[in-house]
C-alpha cells in the first residue's frame, strides 16, 4: 500500500519537476542535534535543583528523567521512534560522576562524560557540547561579564574545559564537535552602561578561543538573545555582539529563532549569515509570545528556515540543533513531535523545485511563483514521508504514539 500510494504521488511530484528519489536521499543525510535538556526540563544532574538564567521549562508532566540512565534510556526510545542518523547535544550539567564524586564545572574533565561517549559511540551518534553558565551559584546575575574577577575567572575555566571536552568527544567519535556559549548575562531594567559588560564578555571571549585547541574538529558558536525572563531590558550577548565577533574571529554566530524580536525572521538570516561565515549554528524551536521554547511545530516558519538551507545550498554548511523543553505533555512524545517536524520541514523543503522557483523570481514571473508555491502546499507529502518512514523500518500514522504511551505505563509512571 505504502509503495503504491509512493509511485503514484512521487509521478505527481515529479509534474512539477522535482526528483523525489533525490530528495529522500538528502532527507536521510540530514542529520539533527537533539538536546538532551528535553528529557529532564534542563536541570542536570550536577546538583541543581531549579533552572536559572531567565529561561524556565513549564508544567509538571510525570515522567522527568532524573538521572543518566533515565535520561540515556528516553533518549533510546527517542531514537527508537525516528528515522535518520543524528547527533546528541549535551550540557556541562550532565556530567555524569562516579559514586561520591563531584567537581565543580570549572573542574569538569572528559571522564565525567565518558559514559555519554560510551552511549553514543554504541548508537553511532555525534556528539555537541555547551558549557552551563546557568543554575548555579556562581551564576546568580553575571557570568562572563562578571565585574568580580573570580566569577569571571570561573567561567572562563569552565569554558575552556568545556573545549577540552568538545576535543575529546570529536577524537572519540570520529566527527566534529559543536561548543555553542551562551550566557544569561542582562539586565532587568534600564541599564546605565551597555558597554562595560559587552567589553568584558569580549575579553572573556577571548581568553577563551585563544587556547589551544583542534579548529578542524572543534567549532565554537556563540548564541546571541534579545531577552530572557528577567532580563527584559538588556543582554549583554546581543545579536550585533554575537554577529560582529563571530566574524571577526572566525567562529560560528548560533541563531535561534526564539532569540530575536517577534517580527523578525531567523529564516531571513540565514542566506546573509552564509555569505559571510564557512558553518553556522541552528537552535530550531518555536516562540510563543516570547523565549517560550515549545515544541517545533510543522510551521510555516521552520519550513521557511529549512527551505533557506536548501535554496542556499548548505545542508553541509548549517549545523542544525533543536531547543525546545516542554514539561506539560508527554517528554519522549515532544521530542519524536519535534524531532519529525524538524525533518519534515526539511524534506517539504527538498521537495521543492528550487532552481525552477529561483529563475521565475529572475524572471520577475511573480504570479507563476506564488501559484506553483501554493499548488505545491496540497501536493500528496503522506506519501512522500511515509516511505521515508518504511525505508528506515518504522510504521506510519500514531503508531509511534502507542509505542510511547506504552512506555509511559511501563516506564515513566515508575518515577517519582
Ligand atoms: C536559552 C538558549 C540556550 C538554552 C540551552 C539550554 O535561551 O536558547 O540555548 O536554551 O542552552
Ligand atoms: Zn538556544
Amino acid at each position: 500500500m505504502i509503495e503504491r500510494r509512493f509511485k503514484e504521488s512521487k509521478s505527481i511530484y515529479e509534474q512539477y519537476g522535482i526528483n523525489v528519489e533525490n530528495a529522500l536521499k538528502k532527507l536521510d543525510e540530514f542529520s539533527i542535534s537533539i538536546h538532551c535538556w528535553q528529557g529532564d526540563d534542563v536541570l542536570g544532574f550536577d546538583g541543581s535543583s531549579s533552572l536559572s538564567g531567565g529561561i524556565q521549562a513549564t508544567g509538571n508532566y510525570p515522567g522527568r528523567a532524573r538521572n543518566a540512565q533515565e535520561l540515556m534510556n528516553d533518549i533510546d526510545k527517542v531514537l527508537s521512534l525516528i528515522p535518520g542518523k543524528h547527533r546528541l547535544n549535551l550540557h556541562a550539567s550532565y556530567a555524569v560522576f562516579d559514586e561520591g564524586e563531584w567537581v565543580d564545572r570549572d573542574k569538569l574533565e572528559p571522564k565525567h562524560f565518558k559514559k555519554w561517549v560510551d552511549f553514543a559511540k554504541d548508537r553511532g551518534l555525534g556528539i555537541d557540547f555547551n558549557p552551563t553558565l546557568f543554575s548555579h551559584d556562581k551564576a546568580i546575575d553575571f557570568t562572563l561579564t562578571s565585574e568580580d574577577k573570580e566569577i569571571r575567572k570561573f567561567w572562563i575555566d569552565h569554558c575552556k574545559a568545556c573545549v577540552k571536552i568538545s576535543e575529546y568527544f570529536a577524537k572519540e567519535l570520529n566527527t566534529y564537535s559543536l561548543l555553542n556559549i551562551w550566557i544569561p548575562d542582562g539586565l532587568k531594567d534600564v541599564p546605565a552602561s551597555r558597554f562595560i559588560n559587552r567589553k568584558r564578555f569580549k575579553e572573556s571571549l577571548d581568553e577563551i578561543i585563544h587556547m589551544e585547541y583542534n579548529k578542524d574538529k572543534v567549532y565554537i558558536s556563540i548564541e546571541s538573545k534579545v531577552f530572557g525572563i528577567g532580563l527584559e531590558s538588556y543582554t549583554v550577548g546581543s545579536s550585533e555582539f554575537v554577529q560582529s565577533y563571530t566574524a571577526k574571529n572566525n567562529i560560528l554566530p548560533l541563531l535561534d529563532n526564539g532569540h530575536y524580536h517577534p517580527t523578525e525572521l531567523v529564516s531571513d538570516k540565514i542566506s546573509t549569515m552564509l555569505l559571510f561565515h564557512e558553518k553556522i549554528a541552528l537552535h530550531v524551536t518555536r516562540p510563543v509570545r516570547w523565549d517560550s521554547d515549545h515544541v517545533v511545530l510543522f510551521d510555516d516558519e521552520t519550513k521557511e528556515i529549512m527551505k533557506e538551507i536548501v535554496n542556499n545550498d548548505a545542508m553541509d554548511r548549517v549545523l542544525v540543533g533543536l531547543d525546545f523543553f516542554d514539561a506539560s505533555i508527554n517528554r519522549i512524545s515532544a521530542w519524536v513531535i519535534g524531532i519529525r517536524n524538524a525533518q519534515k520541514a526539511m524534506l517539504y523543503s527538498l521537495l521543492l523545485p528550487h532552481d525552477s522557483l529561483n529563475k521565475l523570481q529572475e524572471e520577475k514571473n511573480y504570479t507563476k511563483l506564488m501559484a506553483i508555491l501554493e499548488e505545491i502546499k496540497t501536493l500528496p507529502f503522506y506519501d512522500i514521508w511515509n516511505y521515508y518512514l518504511k525505508q528506515n523500518n518504522l510504521n506510519i500514522d500514531m503508531d509511534w504514539y502507542k509505542d510511547v504511551i506504552d512506555y509511559e505505563e511501563k516506564e515513566l509512571a515508575k518515577r517519582g
